[in-house]
């Protein structure tokens, strides 16, 4: 089958993408796969290899494909929705999935706070907050870094815990009898750098979310300020928004 220029007034890269499309919609390229090179696209659709390049470069970027170097473009996985609903944790909306959570502490210290922190647990800066490096997996698929500074009396007991194996807003509710309440998130977008790419086992350059938390406790109290990188082409943040009716 040939793409021509007959077939209407859409470009040829435009036709080649939504030809893509449908091949995922309709499972018959999976998760996972690799997709055909610039060259057989270009052979099959009778195209320029640059018209077949701009087609993938575009579904790269929308996130439905991503590219591994030197092993070639794939068909991402279905990804992983969080909604800004209810305020939830990592363990909660993986295992809600029915996917395996799963943690790797890359550290846990107590570290003076510095200036952005502070400014989000209405501390000073320089006070002494426990923060814990982490990267997140689901089904052993590394998903998210996450840094979380904490700050509450006692939080220095967290060095003890073992935070491999348990979810961090389990222990604050049920070990330390601190209620989350209400959480404050901001998204943006961003891309992986050569210091992430490695622990995310994606290319350095490919998308991602930034997100940033304030976590508060019942008494208007910020506990916990995250920042987070999440693989772009892996999950969907998902708000629903309900319009105001206007009062007469
Ligand atoms: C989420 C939160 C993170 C929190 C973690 C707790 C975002 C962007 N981040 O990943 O701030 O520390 O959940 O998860 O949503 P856990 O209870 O599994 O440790």
């Amino acid at each position: 089958m040939h793409i021509s220029h007959r077939k209407g007034p859409l470009p040829r890269y435009y036709q080649l993408k939504e030809i893509m499309r449908e091949k995922i919609n309709a499972q018959e390229w999976k998760s996972g796969d690799l997709i055909p090179s610039e060259r057989e696209l270009s052979e099959q659709y009778g195209i320029s290899r640059m018209t077949a390049r701009q087609a993938i470069t575009e579904l790269v970027n929308e996130g439905l494909f991503y590219r591994e170097q030197g092993k070639g473009t794939f068909v991402s996985r279905h990804k992983i929705t969080q909604q800004l609903i209810h305020l939830t944790g990592f363990t909660e909306d993986i295992s809600a999935r029915g996917q395996r959570p799963a943690t790797r502490v890359l550290s846990a210290q107590m570290c003076p706070a510095d200036e952005t922190t502070a400014e989000h647990l209405r501390i000073k800066t320089g006070q002494m907050i426990f923060t814990l490096r982490r990267l997140r997996l689901a089904n052993d698929e590394p998903l998210a870094l996450e840094v979380s500074h904490l700050n509450f009396i006692g939080c220095e007991k967290l060095l003890e815990e073992d935070l491999e194996h348990n979810s961090l807003y389990q222990l604050l509710e049920n070990t330390y009898g601190l209620t989350l309440i209400e959480a404050e998130q901001e998204l943006e977008a961003g891309l992986i750098s050569n210091k992430e790419a490695d622990l995310l086992q994606m290319p350095i350059g490919s998308p991602a979310l930034y997100t940033c938390r304030t976590a508060y406790t019942e008494r208007n109290l910020p506990i916990e300020y995250a920042r987070s990188i999440y693989c772009g082409h892996k999950y969907i943040f998902y708000t629903s928004l309900k319009r105001e009716q206007l009062l007469s």
